[in-house]
């Protein structure tokens, strides 16, 4: 059968975009974010808050994945920043190739943080590579604790756990530290932020890690250009 040679050429037509995206992102010393989760799991409410708390002269886009609707687009529309709606009309991960097309007519110099909301999905979406600096994976409470086990190449290649919805923990049978051990069990020393997008719980631990990343870029971008002169 042929399918293995098919699905080797488009993933590898996929990261030879995304590599000359990142080659793009650290030329113009973007840094992209790629967040990923179950549907439903807080993807766009981190985002709200997140929009909502930096401040307006902050150069920050969002593009927003989803298999139909500009819903999301419409929600984080209003806090000022770009945004702009990828519909796959059914696909259910983003590919860089949709990544490519729709920065088409956004200037990358006039950014410093790109995020990309993947398509609700733990699976697909893991085995594309956009060409982010970091994946950030979202699980809430509502999900169970074993989901990084069965679904370990996401926890894997994420560097940061968001764990959200902790103002649900009342009324669920979530175990945080088992959620936190199975996820660095598929991934040693895995960063964890607990969230609760209604409440504020976690959100400054969020905006902290969030400005760590953004500093280390920075630093890094230095050292490339110092190194270049
Ligand atoms: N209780 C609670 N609900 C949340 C939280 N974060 C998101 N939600 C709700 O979960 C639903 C899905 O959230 P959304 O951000 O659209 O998830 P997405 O599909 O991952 O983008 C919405 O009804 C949100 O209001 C949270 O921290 N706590
Ligand atoms: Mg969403």
């Amino acid at each position: 059968m042929d399918r293995v040679p098919l699905e080797r050429k488009v993933l590898s037509e996929n990261d030879r975009i995304a590599a000359e995206l990142r080659a793009r992102f650290q030329q113009h010393g973007v840094l992209c974010l790629n967040l990923i989760s179950s549907p439903g799991s807080g993807k766009t409410s981190l985002l709200e808050r997140t929009l909502e708390t930096l401040p307006r002269q902050d150069r920050v886009a969002v593009l927003t994945g989803d298999i139909q609707t500009e819903n999301d687009a419409n929600r984080l529309k209003r806090f000022g920043f770009p945004v702009k709606q990828i519909t796959t009309g059914g696909t259910c991960h983003l590919d860089a190739r949709m990544i490519e097309r729709h920065l088409a007519d956004w200037k990358l110099e006039d950014l410093d943080v790109l995020f990309i909301e993947n398509v609700g999905n733990l699976v697909c979406p893991s085995s594309y590579d956009l060409g982010e600096a970091a994946k950030i994976v979202v699980l809430s409470v509502t999900e169970g604790e074993d989901k990084p086990l069965k679904y370990p190449s996401i926890f894997f290649k994420s560097d940061l756990l968001v764990l959200n919805k902790v103002d649900l923990l009342p009324y669920v049978p979530f175990k945080m530290e088992l959620a936190a051990e199975n996820a660095r069990k598929v991934h040693p020393g895995m960063e964890i932020v607990e969230t609760s997008c209604l409440g504020n719980d976690g959100l400054k631990e969020w905006m902290n890690w969030l400005e760590r990343r953004r500093k280390a870029h920075q630093s890094s971008q230095r050292e490339v250009v110092s190194c270049s002169t």
